[in-house]
This record gives structure tokens, sequence and C-alpha cells, in this order.
């Protein structure tokens, strides 16, 4: 479709792309007004397939081109079904000699401004097999997924998994940060054909309305990126365009198009990963040739999809349990041997080295009595104490974390490649003594992981659609940056300074009510 002169790459998260109008070839769309079941839109390539003349299709009922039997089917499908929920069938024979996979859904008056809901019908060519051999291949998927100890290897199998399932080339699983950008976090892909692994994109290359999209629609697949999309009429300006939203055939962004092509990639397919009805990332599917795959085994990617991010949840809910736990073992070691000591803030320098233990980070700083010492990657002395004045004109009394120094402190961005992300741990009130644990540069602690496919060719918008450009724009997006503290450090943190108070305290001769 011709998405007019307006979407370029500075403005792709404006492109309305569930109003684009063409759905792909791989199938055939009809509308229906659900008082009537009379067409109100139909592809065009509709009529062709149906075995009936072009002008026989808008306005005529549907009874009218399909016989009964799977008429009954679909309207029996479709009881129950409200919202985003698309009711599918398998194997359906619209018309003799023409056995079709369906997907159906409704389009609410409400949001069309229309009198009567609209029943978009998706009509796919079937592969041959239904939906019962896939459910079962789901399940070993799942029971395989299950096995799996660590993180690494839960995602790398859910990958192969995919991988075997829909036989992709490339499988991997794109996890999202909270700005839009990504990670790619497993890889299933034969050697030989490059890595994306490990590698970062800017949140524009999945632009926003995408995002909130695919949190609907879980599954869109390109099975040619070189295929006509075909004209859903009537389109403007005769009518409104049809919602493609829920579609299954949809034809996607040129702009996504221009990038799949630049990569090399001749059929795509992404599958959303939902917590809590928010995207946490995607499985993305490439293959270097036309692919497509049976929709009842698109329907088992699905469900694979839904159970690994409840699989998911319950790790990272265990591992956050033992990061906590251990976190706090630790925690009492320490209190309990400076107890023991004598000094003040001496004992908190040193055990500087159990203290940066407590938390992922990759440098730390104490400073007491208007002393610096520092252990691994920080600030130098002199920009530490700098800082430290700094800490001290805002007069905290609880942790407080900062993924960007250099944004609110622009002396910061100085030392923003050895120490970009800080959590400031007050030691006394008022703060005059500090702790701080400090994060390098996120940019500089990825790179690239293999060579990923060079493109002998590259569309009109050029090299920043490709994946090596990609990650550049990342690298510069996050510039200043280091990897987020986690709710879970913080409490960890939290739970320090209040100790560290408490033993500071008990070795100092302050009165309780010093202490409030
Ligand atoms: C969509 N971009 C997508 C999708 C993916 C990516 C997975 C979902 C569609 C699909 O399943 O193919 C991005 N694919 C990636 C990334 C990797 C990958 C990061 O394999 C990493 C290895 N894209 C751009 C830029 C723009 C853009 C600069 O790179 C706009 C300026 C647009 N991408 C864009 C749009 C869509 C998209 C508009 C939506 C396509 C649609 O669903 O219609």
């Amino acid at each position: 479709a011709d998405n007019g002169p307006t979407v370029d790459l500075t403005n792709c998260d404006r492109e309305p792309i569930h109003l684009l109008g063409a759905v792909q070839p791989f199938g055939f769309l009809l509308a229906v007004a659900a008082d009537d079941w009379h067409i109100t839109h139909a592809s065009a390539n509709a009529a062709a397939a149906l075995g009936v003349a072009p002008d026989a299709l808008i306005g005529r009922p549907l009874d009218a081109v399909v016989a009964q039997e799977p008429l009954h089917t679909i309207r029996g499908l479709l009881q129950g079904v409200s919202g985003d929920m698309v009711a599918r069938g398998f194997a359906l024979d619209l018309v003799p000699g023409l056995r079709c996979d369906i997907a159906a859904h409704v389009i609410a008056a409400a949001t069309t401004g229309g009198t009567a809901d609209t029943v978009v019908i998706e009509c796919e060519w079937t592969a041959g097999e239904g939906d019962t051999a896939a459910a079962g291949l789901a399940r070993d998927m799942i029971a395989r997924l299950q096995r799996t100890d660590d993180q690494k290897s839960f995602f790398r199998t859910a990958a192969r998994e995919m991988r075997a399932l829909t036989g992709f080339d490339r499988v991997m699983v794109y996890r999202f940060d909270e700005d839009g950008s990504g990670e790619v976090v497993a890889e299933a892909v034969d050697p030989g054909r490059g890595s994306f692994l490990g590698l970062h994109y800017p949140a524009s290359d999945i632009p926003r309305q995408a995002r909130v999209l695919y949190a609907r629609n879980v599954l869109r697949i390109i099975p040619d990126i070189e295929a006509a999309p075909v004209p859903v009429v009537p389109g403007e300006p005769d009518g409104a365009p049809l919602d493609l939203s829920m579609s299954v055939l949809r034809s996607v962004s040129a702009i996504h198009i221009e990038y799949l092509r630049n990569m090399g990639v001749r059929a795509s397919m992404s599958v959303s990963i939902l917590r809590d009805d928010r995207l946490w990332g995607l499985f993305a599917c490439h293959h270097y040739a036309p692919h497509r795959v049976a929709f009842g085994r698109r329907t088992a990617a699905e469900l694979f999809a839904q159970v690994f991010s409840l699989l998911l949840e319950n790790r990272e809910r265990a591992a956050e349990a033992a990061y906590e736990a251990r976190a706090q073992a630790l925690h009492h070691r320490l209190v309990t041997s400076m107890a023991r000591e004598a000094t003040r803030f001496e004992s908190v320098v040193a055990h500087l080295d159990d203290m940066a233990d407590l938390l992922a980070c990759d440098g730390i700083g104490v400073w007491t009595n208007g002393r610096a010492t520092l252990k691994g990657l920080t600030p130098d002395a002199d920009a530490f104490a700098a800082l430290v004045a700094h800490i001290d004109g805002q007069a905290i009394d609880k942790v407080q974390a900062r993924k960007d120094i250099g944004a609110e402190y622009p002396p910061g961005r100085a030392f923003a490649e050895r120490a970009a992300g800080m959590l400031v741990v007050p030691l006394s009130r008022p703060a005059r003594d500090y702790l701080v644990f400090f994060r390098r540069e996120m940019a500089r602690s990825v790179s690239w992981a293999g060579d990923p496919t060079v493109p002998k060719f590259l569309g009109p918008n050029g090299d920043r659609l490709t994946p090596r450009k990609s990650f550049e724009t990342w690298k510069q997006t996050v510039t200043g940056q280091s990897l987020p503290w986690l709710p879970v450090e913080c409490r960890i943190a939290e739970q320090l300074r209040v100790s560290l108070l408490e033993v500071i305290l008990q070795l100092s001769d302050l009165t309780e009510e010093e202490r409030r």
C-alpha cells in the first residue's frame, strides 16, 4: 500500500498501521454488517477466490457467496466473541473446492461510528493441518521449557522450541526495556548466518503504535515481503478504511518491509510476550525465503508465548526472592561483624567490598568525615567530592536511584563512561556521609556479538534501516545511562541504610531523640 509521502524515519510512530487498507495475499477478507450479514468490505482477491464476479460482493448477503454449512459454523464460532477476541475455524469448505482456515472477529459499532457491528472474516487457504496436532506440539514444547534451570537456558530453549514449531531460519527472544528499546536475549539460528544475540535496538525500530497494537493482537506474519498487498474495498475516499487492528492478514508498514529487505529477510513473524497486559517482548522470527506457517501452528505459537510468559513470571519472582534472600544473609553477616567493631565510619570503609557484593554494581564509594574511599569503576576522588556536595544539596533521607547522573548533574557527564548510574545510601542524619553504588554506562557494557548479515542493496531510507546502524542509533540514545536500578535493589539498599544507621548510632553517643 502507498503510505503517502508523509511517513518517514522521523515520524514513523504516527503511521496509522491499522488503517493501511490492505491485506497480504495469503488469504482474503470479507467484512459484513452484524445485523443483516450483508458484505460491507472485501479484499480485491476475494471474488476470484470464491469464484464470483468482482461486483457480486459488496452489498450482497454473505450466504449468496458462501455455503450454508460453513456460514453456520462461523456464526457459532462468533458466539461469545467480543472485544479483541478472535474466533478460529479450521478446514472449512467455504464453497465446493475452497477449503480455508478462518479467523473471525467483531469491530464494535461504537468504534466505527456505524449503526451495526462489523464482522471481519479472514480466510486462508488451508495448509492441511488443523489445530489439534499443533496443540500437542505446544504441550511438548512447554514440558521442555519447564525442564530448564537457569534463565539463560530458559530463553534459549524457548527460542529453539519456537523455531522447531514454526520452521523459521532464525528465532529470537526480544525483550523490551521501559523506554521501548529492546535487546535480543536469546537466539536459535544455524551457525554461519551471523548472530544478533545481545544486541540492543532503539524504541523507534518498533514504534510506539506498533507496540500498542501488538499488546492487543499478539501475532503477525509476513510470509513474503515481496508479495503485493491487496486493497480492501471500499477504502478511502469511498468509505472509512476498515480498521485492521485485529486482522491476521493485515498488510504491514512499507518502512518495516524496507527494514526486512535491507536485512536480507524475506519472511517474518513475531509473537507478543505479554506481562500483565503489557508488552514484555516478542518472539521475532526471520526466514531468508518465503515462509508461511499454518494457522494452527501459529495458534500453538500464541499459546506457547502465553505459557512462556507465565513461567517467566514465576521464575522472575523466585529469582527476585533469591536475590533479596542472598542480600539479606550478606547484610546480616556484615552488620553483625560491624557491630563488634569499635570504630564508626571506619568499619564501613573496611567492609566496602562486602557492601559492593550486595548489589550488582561496577564500583562503590563511601564518603565519611569529609574523606572518600573508592573501589572499582567510580568517578575519581575530586569528581566524587563534587558529586557528594551536589547530593548534600538535595538533603535526601532515603536511598536515591539514578540511572543517568549527567541528566540532573551535568558535570557527571565527564565520568559517565565509568559511572553513569548511582544508588545513593545516606549514612547519617542529617546526611553528611554517604555510601554510593555506581554502574557503568550501558552502551559501553554491550558490544556486537557475531556479524549480522550485511545487505547487498539498500532501500530508499538507506542503512539506518539495518541492524548495525540501528544498534549504533541505540548506542547514541543511551549514552550516559546505566542499567536501571530495580525495585528489589532499592529495597536491599534501603535495608542496608537502616541497619548501618543503627550500627553507626549504636557506636556513637547519639541520644534516642537524635536517631529520629
Ligand atoms: C515493526 N520492527 C517491527 C517488528 C519488528 C521490528 C520485530 C514487528 C513486525 C514483524 O514481525 O516483522 C524490529 N526486528 C526488529 C528488530 C529486530 C528484528 C529490532 O528482527 C532485531 C534483530 N522500523 C525501524 C524504523 C522505523 C520502523 C527506523 O527500524 C520507523 C522509523 C518502523 N517497524 C516499523 C513499523 C512497524 C515495525 C511501522 C510496524 C509494522 C506493522 O506491524 O505494520
